[in-house]
């Protein structure tokens, strides 16, 4: 069925897991992450879920088109001891999880974009609140058209197969995804989930030039360091970049 979420049809396809065990559902809201931020008190692994968001956010300061009842539009809340630096690598973590969800050939842009071909499906926003981390998971899912300056980067689920998808669905297998990664993670660190990522990310092999305070920095990604972080091979050597200072284009197009 193709409507409003359905708290108990997503909760009929988790696994018996912690998140999403409780579930927090609008129809609208700011954004997810803020409503997230709100209601910090919650349990561990509460999900917060809306149909549309009036304020969907992405990274350093962007925003998130969030169509009324077309995406995915979640946040996790996660109070568990990780340390401030590995924030950065559940992002990479929630991608990972995204692309085992959704399949369809998804990879990844380094660091969060979940991309089908050239476009992007997924974004992926993790923040801290105190000692809580809160990670927002934006899907594309039966969304039919885009604006103007999202054309040419973003797509939908609907958009690559011609058909309608049920988000209650989507939503629980990126649950189960997320959490069988996010506890590997936890007990291993990233290094767990590497050879996934490595797999999966697109930005590997090619020419890019990434932004840091407004300085450029322009070379060949080479590779990902153990941190997450993305190995740029510039005139001057290698730069490593880490994903919460800088966005990363491709020279020759977004990827
Ligand atoms: C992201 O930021 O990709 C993180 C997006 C996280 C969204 C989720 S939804 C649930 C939770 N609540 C929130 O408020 N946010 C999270 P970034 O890497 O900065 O990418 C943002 C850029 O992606 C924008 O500047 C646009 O170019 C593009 N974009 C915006 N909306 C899009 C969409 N629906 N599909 C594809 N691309 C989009």
């Amino acid at each position: 069925m193709i409507g409003m979420f359905k708290e108990k049809r997503i909760k009929k396809s988790l696994s018996d897991t912690v998140f999403g065990r409780n579930i927090v559902y609008m129809h609208v809201c700011d954004s997810t992450n803020e409503l997230a931020k709100r209601e910090v008190e919650m349990p561990h692994g509460t999900v917060f879920i809306a149909d549309a968001q009036t304020n969907g956010k992405g990274r350093l300061g962007r925003t998130w088109e969030s169509q009324k009842k077309s995406g995915i539009y979640m946040s996790v809340l996660i109070k568990d001891d990780i340390p401030l630096r590995d924030i950065a690598q559940l992002t990479l973590v929630a991608g990972v999880a995204v692309c085992r969800a959704l399949g369809y050939d998804t990879r990844i842009k380094w660091p969060n974009d979940v991309v089908i071909g050239t476009r992007k499906v997924c974004g992926i926003l993790t923040e801290r609140t105190g000692d809580a981390i809160i990670c927002g998971i934006g899907i594309n899912v039966n969304t039919k058209e885009f604006p103007p300056h999202l054309k040419d980067i973003a797509t939908s689920l609907l958009i690559e197969s011609g058909e309608k998808h049920d988000r209650d669905y989507i939503c629980a297998l990126v649950l189960n995804e997320f959490e069988i990664l996010y506890e590997q993670f936890k007990n291993g660190g990233f290094a767990e989930i590497y050879g996934q990522y490595f797999d999966l990310c697109v930005t590997l092999g090619h020419d890019v030039v990434a932004y840091r305070d407004g300085e450029e920095i322009c070379g060949f990604a080479c590779g990902i360091s153990p941190e997450g972080g993305l190995i740029i091979d510039t005139e001057e050597g290698e730069v490593t970049v880490s994903s919460g200072e800088v966005s990363v284009r491709g020279m020759y197009g977004y990827i």
